[in-house]
Parts: structure tokens; sequence; C-alpha cells
């Protein structure tokens, strides 16, 4: 089936309630490369592949990675009926912060802040108080490309599929990663907060499958079995990617406390 025809006219028919809903509803702020605001629309329309290429689409995002005072990484498994990218595991927390005043806010980033601060307690009841919006240090962005140039051209033969229990799906799958080629995942500015907190965290079984923390040598061991195809484990590409550019070297600043030594918010990484 082609992603044409996985849509038909009733695209959402076979979808999850809770993620329907937060398809047609969340109003995603669309952005060009330098990430200037140029428009908004909601997360299904900027989900689309066809669209994306049309408007060269870009949407704001965010991913949130949490540390306790043990400099353990908080991990969230996606539920299996999130639309996008179900069971896989990824960083704590990723979402788009809202064409909506307080999340369009760009002085110290706040808009992104409180978008995470909202998610953190949608996702996995983290209280907003255990996240206090001036505790996040943003440390980069990073800007998706399209799967079929650069680094992903020779995985040009994507397999199209087409999955009845979330409606639609096209996908490509590299050292047991899913990249969805149709999900704008790769079409993202994504900002990068860190933050170190121990906090209070109650998952929301509509958002989040499983949890756990993690040590630097866990981290290795999980790409280990990832790689090795272990346990079905599978790993957002977006996680892989922060992991393979950034993370080890970042999670050392974690632990010095010296993560304002390497913030770079004038950079947008093409990854
Ligand atoms: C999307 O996160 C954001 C990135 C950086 C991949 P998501 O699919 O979890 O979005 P939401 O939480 O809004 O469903
Ligand atoms: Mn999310």
């Amino acid at each position: 089936l082609s992603s044409k025809t996985a849509m038909g006219d009733a695209p959402d028919a076979a979808m999850d309630a809770v993620q329907r809903r937060l398809m047609f509803e969340d109003e995603c702020i669309l952005v060009d490369e330098n990430d200037r605001v140029v428009g908004h629309d909601n997360k299904y329309n900027c989900h689309l592949m066809e669209k994306i290429e049309k408007d060269n689409l870009l949407h704001r995002a965010f991913s949130v990675f949490l540390f306790n005072s043990k400099y353990e990484l908080l991990l969230q498994q996606r539920s299996g009926t999130k639309v996008t990218f179900p069971l896989v595991w990824t960083n704590t927390c990723c979402s788009h912060p809202l064409y909506r005043e307080s999340e369009l806010i760009e002085e110290e980033y706040l808009g992104v802040r409180n978008a995470a601060q909202r998610k953190l307690l949608d996702e996995l009841g983290i209280p907003a108080e255990d996240v206090p919006v001036d505790q996040f240090t943003p440390l980069g962005r990073i800007l998706y490309k399209a799967p079929s140039d650069g680094k992903w051209g020779e995985h040009e033969h994507a397999t199209l599929q087409y999955n009845d229990n979330f409606g639609f799906a096209s996908c490509l799958i590299y050292r047991n990663t899913i990249f969805m080629v149709e999900m704008a995942s790769k079409f993202t500015v994504d900002y990068l907060l860190f933050i170190i907190r121990d906090v209070n965290v109650h998952p929301n079984p509509d958002e989040v499958a499983d949890i756990k923390y993690i040590n630097r040598e866990e981290l290795k061991e999980l790409l280990r079995k990832v790689d090795a195809g272990e346990d079905g484990l599978k790993l957002s590409p977006w996680f892989r990617l922060v992991v393979d550019n950034f993370l080890f070297k970042w999670w050392e600043h974690v632990e010095k406390g010296t993560l304002n030594e390497i913030v770079d918010m004038k950079t947008i990484h093409k990854l």
C-alpha cells in the first residue's frame, strides 16, 4: 500500500482515541530552517510526508533529558498506542511546543520550557513544581534532514508498511531503529533540554509503556542489545542521533555540573 492509499478517506479511523485527539487538536508551530516562526498547523498535517514535501514544512519540537541526582538518565518506552514510534525506547520526554501564547515566548526559550513542563506532567505525571521551568538548560537545537539525502541516501528503498492498529505507518527500519519516513521527526527543529532533578514519576499509560533510569554503562549495554537485535529492543531515531553525536560527551558535563560551558543556541546542527 502506498502511504496515499493507507491514508484513505478516513485517515484516523483506526487511531487510538487519545492519540487522535492530540493529532488533530495539537496546533504545532511551523518554522523555517533558521527556526523562525512562519505559521502553524495541526500535528496530523505537520507529519504528512506529502505536506512536508510540497510546502517544505518544518515544525518546532523539543526533547527533554532528565537526570536524577545520581546522574542517571530517565528513559521512557512509548506506549503501544502512539501513532508514531510505538513501543520504542527514547529519552525522557518529547513533544511540540504549541501555537499558543505561553509556548511561543522566544525570550530565554520560555515557550519551549513551558511546553516541556506541560508534557512531563502529561506523559510521566511529573508535577510542575518538580520541574521548574528555570531548571531546564537548553543545550542546542538539531534539525533532522530528509531521509532521501545525505546519510540516509543508501536506504532509499524504504519499506512502506501499513499497520491496521495505528491507521497508517510508513517506515524504514535500519539497525533495529525505526525511521518513520512519513513522520516529521526528520523535519523538525528539535530543542534539546537537559535537567537534573529528583522527581516523582507516575507514567500515563496512554503515553508511556515503561520507564527506567540508566547510567552510562547501562546505556552502552542497551545500545549493544539494540544493535544485536536482542529482546526486540528498539530506539527512537532522534534519541539514537543524540546518543551517537552528543550524549556521552554531554553526560560528563552533567556529572561535573558544567552544562553551561557547552550551551550552543546559535548553531542549528543538521543531522
Ligand atoms: C515528537 O514527540 C517530538 C520529537 C522530538 C520526536 P512525540 O511524538 O512524543 O509527540 P507527542 O508527545 O506530542 O505525541
Ligand atoms: Mn511525546
